[in-house]
């Protein structure tokens, strides 16, 4: 197409989910924006996960916009962690009550991004063959949005139906009756499966991992606690952003060595019952710095396991040896354990015999072939580079992005790639991501990136980029907090090895989010450092 027939804006947003949506408050009125999404709905993450039991993990009168403080006072959330429903009806709420559909193009998933040098603006190409011209463009892409489905041989073979829990059909599925198969016990295989256990036939449960699991202590939203989040938000939303995980989750002063036997299996029952999701990883402060503390905690955990599971070798095989608590985002569970004292439901190992191939019938390991008439896929995500990886971008020299993070995501700030200017990740690869609340953090980073933006305009520049010895700086401090904690030892989406062969390193930042915040503000005050502006 030539250049005279493209569409103009000045900035597009690549996704809907909750740091799109805000992303087009924070900009429309300066710019023209114009916002792509995949699906036909708003809401990211939890417009596609849709599946039984989906949830959020953190409190949600933190898990909320704080951007507009009659839409904090107004929003009541029923339940104190939501459950999908609610989290997409408030992100319907928001594209509506801020006017913001009329920026949103739904459907429409961009498929390529090219950098003109000459003009210094990028030309967006998307699914339904829209193409427009802009200054930036934003990728609020999602850590969590390609799905990743294991490349088992066979899958037009099975007669029965495959669902992954990231495309969940929206008219739901009913089980009943039906021999279910279930690979995957993540977060979200941990919460689905307790609802499908009962209404299936019978649910075998493909685990390659055993995972460390808490109560949700889900309840109805206490008003009482409401009010107060209410009468406090603005200096509650200051205090988050100062918190390592921009969350109340906070860890105490006294390590695990500081206390007794007694006291510790007091502090940890107490965690347990806490109704406070990950209340067990603070329970002292070194259980995430310390091997021999955190084992102290798994062994908590796993003697939980063998209260609550009456069959002592299904209660083992639940136990995770391999990896400490909190290495992998615990799970947040309702009846997971207790689950598996259902007739109906049978534990399967696949490390120890992995899944091979689907079959006509069902799913076959070397040893067995297991006769099912649905199967359930909750085997995660290409997190983190997946959704960037997935279009096809061409920065300064024809470089394309794929072949630049062929071996792992190079950022700087981890909110931009050098040889692909003017173009912005919120949440990107090397942020800290599902390391801090994700709302909250992401409305930070948007009117971080607005700021940059706005610096552009005022000083009359057309062009910002980083540089490959930022990038490496910034790889460098990556590398040297994730030393400082236990996530090293855990192979997950964080490092890239939840897939054979995924190539990446630690992609996230684990020094929490005030260090993170502070050297992006730190690199804007002093003069751009690690960018070039031109
Ligand atoms: P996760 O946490 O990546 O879990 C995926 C699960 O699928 C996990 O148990 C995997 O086992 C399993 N898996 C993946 N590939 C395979 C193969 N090939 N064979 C058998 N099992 C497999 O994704 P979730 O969706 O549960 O949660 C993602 C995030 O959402 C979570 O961290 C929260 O932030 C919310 P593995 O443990 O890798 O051995």
């Amino acid at each position: 197409m030539n250049k005279a027939a493209m569409e103009e804006a000045d900035i597009v947003v690549i996704g809907a989910g909750f740091s799109g949506l805000y992303a087009i408050w924070r900009l429309r009125n300066d710019h023209k924006v114009v916002c792509f999404e995949a699906g036909d709905g708003v809401g990211g993450t939890w417009y596609w996960n849709r599946y039984p039991g989906a949830r959020v993990d953190i409190q949600s009168v933190e898990y909320s916009y704080g951007f507009d403080d009659a839409l904090q006072q107004e929003w009541h959330w029923p339940e104190h962690f939501s459950a999908q429903p609610d989290l997409e009806r408030y992100a319907n709420h928001v594209a509506d009550r801020f006017g913001l559909r009329d920026f949103i193009r739904l459907s429409n998933a961009v498929q390529s991004l090219h950098f003109d040098a000459e003009t210094d603006r990028w030309h967006v190409r998307t699914a339904k063959g829209d193409v427009v011209s802009c200054r930036y463009v934003i990728a609020a892409t999602g850590a969590l949005s390609v799905p990743n489905s294991p490349p088992w041989p066979g899958r037009e073979l099975f007669k029965g139906p495959i669902y992954h829990t990231a495309d969940w059909p929206r008219e739901g599925v009913d089980f009943t009756g039906k021999r279910v198969g279930f690979i995957g016990t993540g977060s979200t295989g941990i919460q689905a499966m307790p609802i499908i256990a009962q209404q299936a036939a019978h649910l075998t449960v493909f685990q390659r991992t055993p995972a460390f699991c808490m109560p949700s202590g889900n309840k109805p939203l206490d008003p009482a606690f409401e009010r107060d989040w209410k009468a406090n938000y603005p200096q509650r939303r200051k205090q988050l952003l100062e918190t390592y995980g921009v969350s109340t989750i906070q860890y105490p002063e006294f390590s695990a060595h500081d206390c007794t036997p007694e006291q510790r299996e007091e502090i940890l029952e107490n965690a347990w019952n806490s109704q406070s999701a990950f209340q067990l990883l603070v329970c002292f402060s070194d259980v995430m710095t310390d091997r021999a503390a955190n084992e102290i905690v798994c062994e908590f955990v796993r003697g939980k396991i063998r209260q609550i599971v009456k069959d002592p070798a299904t209660a083992e095989m639940l136990c995770p040896r391999t990896y400490p608590i909190g290495g992998k985002r615990l799970c947040i569970g309702n009846g997971y354990f207790e689950m598996f004292n259902r007739d109906n439901v049978t534990l399967v190992d696949v490390k120890a015999d992995p899944i091979l191939a689907y079959t006509a019938k069902g799913l076959c390991t070397a040893g067995v072939e297991y006769e099912l008439d649905a199967i359930v896929t909750a085997t995660g995500f290409d997190a983190l580079t997946g959704s960037m990886n997935k279009i096809d971008i061409t920065g300064l020299n024809g470089r394309k992005m794929v072949d630049k993070w062929a071996n792992g995501p190079t950022t700087y700030l981890g909110a931009m790639v050098a040889g692909f200017p003017n173009l912005f990740m919120i949440h990107g690869p090397m942020t800290p991501g599902a390391q801090a609340q994700m709302i909250t953090s992401g409305e930070w980073q948007v009117n971080w990136t607005a700021g940059v933006i706005s610096d552009m305009e005022r000083d009359g520049y057309t062009r910002i980029d980083t540089t490959e010895v930022a990038e490496k700086s910034w790889a460098d401090e990556v590398d040297m907090v994730s030393e400082a904690t236990v996530h090293k030892l855990a192979d997950s989406w964080y490092n890239a090895k939840n897939i054979e062969g995924k190539k990446g390193g630690f992609m996230i930042y684990i020094g929490g989010f005030p260090r993170y915040s502070s050297l992006c503000a730190a690199a804007v005050k002093e003069g751009y450092k690690g960018f070039v502006r031109r």
